[in-house]
């Protein structure tokens, strides 16, 4: 694609994550101006009157109602997939055949083999793809990740994540059907692993390393749910609770929750990392601050400082408004897309790719074998 020219969007799904892309092209070319610009070309949803009424209010310039379509489009350059994970690897695939640059929400497939199936279509077509792991793109984190790089903790120890929810304890919430396809486990693959500790393991795997195998539990709380579709009590498949211990190829070792039963907490992403000279600590909550840790501090003056990542010195602010003020979670999608734009510019990769994706499902995987066979399970070598 020339770099003068509008990389051209064909959307997929118009719920949540339809919602945060598309508020992303519009606000990147705002903030992010010396970067390519983006044309809203084409949204689609099978529900016709749904996908008009996305187009006008977010401002893409026609809709359509079979995602086949969108592919065949030659006025479109990259397929934004934002619909449920049974889709993800059949749209993908067909994309990919059709030259078409890719993004998908996480995780790609719902199985391991539908997310290789993606990563090795994109490699096939030499295509350019993405992932949506948007926390990579906090400010506090990207600061977080270039700490480590700089060798400010030193050599990694210990790495504790968690991401805890309370959405769907009561036993009245149905499954399947809008909102609630994730904890139908023929549509989402898994439960909370696949869609909560996924972010985890991408920010593991991005801030510490590889991992090299992991012992893991899980647990379906409610086992029986009405489906909306049939109006019928049926059995839950999708996991509402997944932990696991990991070794990492680095030799440290870390622990990982996610749950949608930790009463209270809605959307509590929290990580900590511990090394040699030093730890950092965040928390989705209060998005803004990294605690930091050193010990190569004055004795007496050390302790755990809070920096608010808010200084034009500080990843991706400087875009924003002036030293202080705050941002928040939709920012972090715009910083993704001006990342991927910004990397078209040049030729070279800015943000995760299908490979990366295909890293951390590689992950869920092993998690999920180990809740199975209640063993340590190695993590398949995929090649990322
Ligand atoms: O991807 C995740 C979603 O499925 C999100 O980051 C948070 O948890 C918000 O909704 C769910």
């Amino acid at each position: 694609m020339p770099a003068n020219r509008s990389l051209k969007i064909g959307l997929v799904g118009t719920g949540f994550m339809g919602r945060t892309h598309s508020n992303a092209y519009q606000q990147v070319q705002r903030f992010f101006p010396g970067e390519a610009g983006v044309a809203l070309a084409a949204v689609c949803s099978r529900d016709g009157v749904k996908a008009r009424e996305f187009a006008r209010q977010w401002g893409f310039g026609s809709h359509e109602t079979d995602w086949r379509r969108l592919v065949e489009r030659e006025d479109i350059d990259l397929i934004d997939i934002a619909s449920p994970n049974d889709t993800h690897a059949e749209i993908a695939v067909a994309a990919a055949k059709a030259g078409k640059m890719i993004a998908s929400e996480k995780p790609l497939g719902r199985t391991l083999a539908e997310s290789m199936r993606m990563a090795d279509a994109a490699d096939a077509a030499g295509v350019t793809s993405m992932v949506w792991y948007n926390y990579r793109r906090v400010p506090a984190l990207a600061l977080a990740r270039q700490m480590i790089e700089e060798g400010r903790l030193g050599r990694i120890f210990h790495s504790r994540f968690k991401f805890l929810q309370d959405w769907t304890m009561s036993s009245e919430l149905p499954q399947g059907g809008a909102g609630t396809w994730r904890l139908d486990a023929a549509v989402a693959g898994s439960g909370v692993t696949g869609d909560l500790l996924a972010h985890c393991i991408d920010a593991a795997l991005w801030l510490v390393g590889p991992v090299s195998e992991v012992s893991g539990t899980a647990e379906t709380f409610i086992r029986e749910r009405v489906h909306t579709q049939s109006g019928k009590r049926q059995a839950v498949t999708a996991e509402d609770a997944s932990l696991f211990l990991a070794r990492f190829a680095n030799g440290s070792l870390a622990t990982f929750e996610a749950t949608r039963f930790a009463r209270g907490h809605k959307a509590l992403f929290t990580l900590e990392v511990n090394g040699e000279h030093g730890s950092i600590a965040w928390d989705l909550h209060d998005l803004h601050r990294l605690q930091f840790f050193s010990h190569d501090d004055d004795g007496k003056l050390r302790g755990w400082r809070s920096i608010h990542v808010s200084d034009g010195d500080h990843p991706y602010m400087k875009a924003w408004w002036v030293p202080g003020l705050q941002i928040g979670y939709e920012h972090t999608f715009v910083h993704q897309v001006a990342d991927f734009l910004a990397g078209l510019r040049v030729g070279e990769k800015r943000v995760p790719d299908f490979r990366d994706g295909l890293a951390v499902d590689a992950v869920v995987d092993a998690v999920l074998r180990s809740a199975t066979s209640r063993q340590w399970e190695v993590v398949e070598d995929v090649g990322s």
